[in-house]
């Protein structure tokens, strides 16, 4: 999980490197875990004394909120499916560590400068808000992130009730933390690494020229990275932000943090959604994996009602005084000035890319988010670009809203989702835009962009209330025919409402070659727009809602099996059903399938080649040498390591231990220790997760909700596990002895109980020395 901002303007990148404590990155971190009781909420001390006397098991920290009741946990030897299996436990979630990419510090500043062209908020409709002084008094935004610079002028210059900045919560402190090392939390969240206050800034910062979206509200700040250079957070802490701002009273959550995943199972995520339903607003940034391409999506953002934010390029982008793209803005004579460019006003190349691992639609709109700015460390400004600076944009149109309407005491829980409705609805397509060319004949899909560019301004005028799930129509074996919108009028007068379909670019998503004999989801680069319009076999005739009335209508599609796409290439076709009143009111509601069997198509869900395993100092493969010693030592390495490959996300990957003579065969689910040769799980490292400050994270297996892997980073490329010490999920170390090893995967769609449903690595038997 990073902080979701690049560097909008490459060029002055003055690194503060910090040293790495290099005694401290030798420990292996334990098993940490996130725990929700079983109990409930009012009973949390209970079931932490409770769980607490279990076995080695350490209650970190223990939560209790009315959405979530639970506890971070650390642990050797409970695996996922024993703490899953004690009585004080619903659920279990893998603590995930996240990291924070380096980030340039005293980088991009900016004066403050008279660019009143520069202007964001022409295009959204805040422009014309705040010109009829809508300017966000009375809303209180939470946002958590790398703390806020709040001796910001353009931030209010102080912290407290009074102020602009009114508190908020340092939970790690200001000495380079990390998890696994001790916090040393305090009540100011100062920040050390800028990407706080750029985000800060953009919902509330105002200066003589230039305004956030919602100036006049609050904000409170919770901060989960002690600073910049390459630090990671964790899941837990983040989930601590969230519900202290609940606490705190806040009707807006904002966080502009994530690491790709694309399933709504991690623990944050699933208390996000909660969040959302108890009656706060939450909006998380999409990511910026565009380059990627589809089925990319982030961590929290996953989360079913958070609103998922896209960014979409600002209409005019810096320049250096004389011309040329801004380098910089260190010269302080230098005084930008912004123009007009290509991509101004398009998606970002960078923004993530939806759908889901489980074909579920996102992200849901875009605001600005490329060449974005704002406030930044020591009084300055600068430019910043990446989702992170369009979450917070939607976190300021939530503020204006609340600041006419009011939130959650004002209108119960349901607001926060409402409003959500409000703002998705509220969006206008884009043309589809590759990087090069605009394509007009094109809109850009709902899997990269949502509905488009959101519209503050229908957000807080119109008159029509939608309520709707995003219409996932699924693939097409699964296909979802059926889907239900609810208009309610909320006007003085009667709105006649008529209904069209608007299909968005099509795009084939996958590609084999066969010279290597091998496919994958294609990357952003690869992306060609192609027409795949969806059938929509029922839209509502056009009829008449008076003032207060509500009506739910149906829309109904076709299964596009029948329509002769290419379904070897995973065709993905989404678009939008509109929706006009005769009062001019434009809404829309956003559609996303695939059109193809995703099980058939992407069959065995390891890459060609993958996974491999290998043993000893020389990476000889386990074919050619399958003894382990497990010495693991440099110089003999005698334990298997196994890399993977995934085409598209797992449910989950298991490497588990079976007695000599076992086969598929006897493949039983669920699987018990010393029942039908089932030995144990392999208790090992996940190098894939780990960082550099961290490059042993330990994992027992099952790994829950992998992401699949595309072709960037390292990161992105591998799952690489390994078994240096031997150990089971129960704690114990293996006996020697002739073994079967099955590391597996669970393929799209699959269900754990269906042996075929699984992609395994066939291997021969192991000895263990
Ligand atoms: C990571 O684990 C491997 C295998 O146990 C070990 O050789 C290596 O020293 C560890 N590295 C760190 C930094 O802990
Ligand atoms: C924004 O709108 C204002 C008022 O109409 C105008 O003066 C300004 O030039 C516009 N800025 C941009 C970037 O379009
Ligand atoms: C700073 O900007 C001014 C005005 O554009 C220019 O004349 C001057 O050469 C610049 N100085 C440097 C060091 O870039
Ligand atoms: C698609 O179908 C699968 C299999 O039934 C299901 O798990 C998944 O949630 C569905 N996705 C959507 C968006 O309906
Ligand atoms: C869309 O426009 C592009 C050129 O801008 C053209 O190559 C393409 O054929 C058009 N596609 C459709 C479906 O109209
Ligand atoms: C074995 O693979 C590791 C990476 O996993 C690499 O660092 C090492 O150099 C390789 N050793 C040999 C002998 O190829
Ligand atoms: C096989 O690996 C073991 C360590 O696990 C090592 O002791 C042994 O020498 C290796 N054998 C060969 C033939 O490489
Ligand atoms: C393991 O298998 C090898 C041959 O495959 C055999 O020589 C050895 O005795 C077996 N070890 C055990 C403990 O069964
Ligand atoms: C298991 O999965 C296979 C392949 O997807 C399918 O053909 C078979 O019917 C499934 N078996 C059961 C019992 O569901
Ligand atoms: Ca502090």
């Amino acid at each position: 999980m990073r902080p979701l901002n690049l560097n909008a303007i490459t060029g002055l990148v003055v690194s503060a490197a910090i040293a790495v404590d290099t005694a401290l990155a030798q420990a292996a971190r334990p098993n940490e875990y996130i725990v929700e009781y079983a109990t409930g909420a009012g009973h949390a001390l209970r079931a932490r004394d409770s769980l607490a006397s279990k076995g080695d098991i350490r209650v970190r920290k223990s939560f209790e909120h009315a959405v979530f009741s639970g506890a971070s946990i650390e642990t050797e030897t409970f695996d996922f499916d024993g703490l899953g299996a004690l009585p004080e436990v619903a659920r279990v979630w893998r603590n995930n560590v996240v990291t924070l990419d380096p980030m340039a510090r005293q980088a991009e500043k900016v004066e403050a400068y008279k660019a009143l062209d520069y202007a964001v908020h022409n295009s959204t409709g805040v422009a014309e808000l705040h010109a009829a002084g809508v300017l966000g008094e009375g809303a209180l935004v939470g946002i958590v992130d790398t703390g806020v610079w709040w001796k910001h002028p353009a931030l209010g210059g102080c912290i407290g009730p009074e102020c602009k900045v009114t508190g908020g919560h340092d939970f790690v402190g200001d000495i380079h933390w990390r998890p696994g090392l001790e916090k040393h939390p305090d009540e100011d969240p100062m920040d050390n690494a800028g990407h706080g206050t750029h985000v800060a800034g953009i919902v509330a910062g105002e200066n003589e020229y230039w305004s956030g979206v919602a100036p006049r509200s609050k904000i409170r700040m919770y901060k989960v990275f002690s600073d910049a250079h390459g630090l990671d957070s964790d899941d837990a802490t983040v989930i601590e932000g969230f519900l202290m701002a609940a606490e705190d009273g806040v009707d807006i959550i904002t966080c502009s943090i994530g690491s790709f995943n694309g399933w709504p199972h991690n623990a944050w995520a699933v208390v996000a959604d909660r969040l959302v339903d108890d009656g706060i607003f939450v909006s998380i940034s999409a990511g910026n994996e565009g380059s990627a391409g589809p089925f990319f999506g982030s961590t929290g953002a996953s989360g079913k009602n958070v609103l998922t934010v896209a960014s979409i390029a600002s209409d005019k982008r810096p320049v250096r005084a004389g011309g040329n793209v801004a380098a910089h803005f260190a010269n302080d004579s230098g005084i930008p000035s912004f123009v007009d460019w290509a991509a101004g006003g398009k998606a970002s190349g960078f923004t993530t890319w939806g759908a889901e691992n489980d074909l579920t639609v996102k992200p849901d709109v875009g605001a600005p988010g490329g060449s974005i700015y704002s406030t930044y460390l020591d009084n300055s400004y600068s430019v910043q670009s990446g989702t992170s600076m369009a979450c917070p944009y939607i976190a300021g149109v939530a503020a204006l809203w609340v600041s006419q309407f009011g939130g959650r005491a004002a209108h119960g829980k349901g607001w926060a989702r409402a409003l959500g409705r409000r703002i998705i609805s509220s969006g206008r397509p884009l043309p589809w835009y590759d990087g090069a060319h605009t394509y007009d004949n094109f809109t850009a899909p709902v899997e990269q962009v949502g509905t488009g560019l959101v519209d503050a301004w229908k957000v807080l005028h119109y008159d029509t209330q939608l309520e709707f799930d995003t219409m996932g129509l699924n693939d097409t074996r699964h296909f979802n025919r059926h889907h239900q919108v609810e208009l309610t009028n909320n006007g003085q007068a009667d709105i006649v409402y008529t209904f069209s379909h608007a299909p968005a670019a099509g795009f084939e998503t996958y590609e084999c070659t066969t010279a290597a004999d091998d496919c994958r989801i294609k990357p952003w680069k690869k992306f060609k727009a192609v027409q795949l319009d969806a059938v929509v076999t029922r839209l509502p005739e056009p009829f008449a809602l008076e003032p207060g009335e509500s009506k739910v209508v149906e829309v109904r599609f076709d299964n596009p099996d029948k329509l002769g796409w290419n379904a070897a290439a995973l065709p993905a076709y989404s678009g939008h059903i509109r929706i006009e009143g005769s009062n001019g009111e434009e809404l829309s509601v956003p559609y996303f399938g695939l059109g193809a069997d995703l099980q058939e198509v992407i069959g065995p869900i390891f890459r060609k080649g993958y996974p491999v395993a290998v043993a000893g100092a020389d990476n000889a493969t386990i074919v050619d040498n399958s003894s382990c010693s497990f010495d693991f030592n440099e110089e003999a390495l005698g334990f298997p390591r196994i890399t993977a490959r995934l085409k598209w996300g797992s449910a989950q990957i298991r490497w588990d231990i079976f007695e000599e003579d076992w086969t598929e065969r006897e493949w039983t689910w669920p699987l018990k220790v010393g029942e039908n040769g089932y030995v144990g799980a392999v208790h090992g490292i996940d190098k894939s997760t780990g960082s550099a400050d961290y490059p042993n994270v330990t994992v027992t297996f099952p790994v829950a909700w992998a992401h699949r892997n595309a072709d960037g980073s390292e990161l992105q490329r591998f799952h690489e596990y390994w078994w240096p010490e031997g150990k089971l999920g129960g704690g114990e170390k293996i006996k020697p002895g002739n073994y079967t090893m099955r590391f597996a995967a669970l393929n799209p769609f699959g269900v754990p109980e269906n042996g075929t449903q699984w992609s395994v690595f066939k291997t021969p038997k192991i000895t263990v020395l």
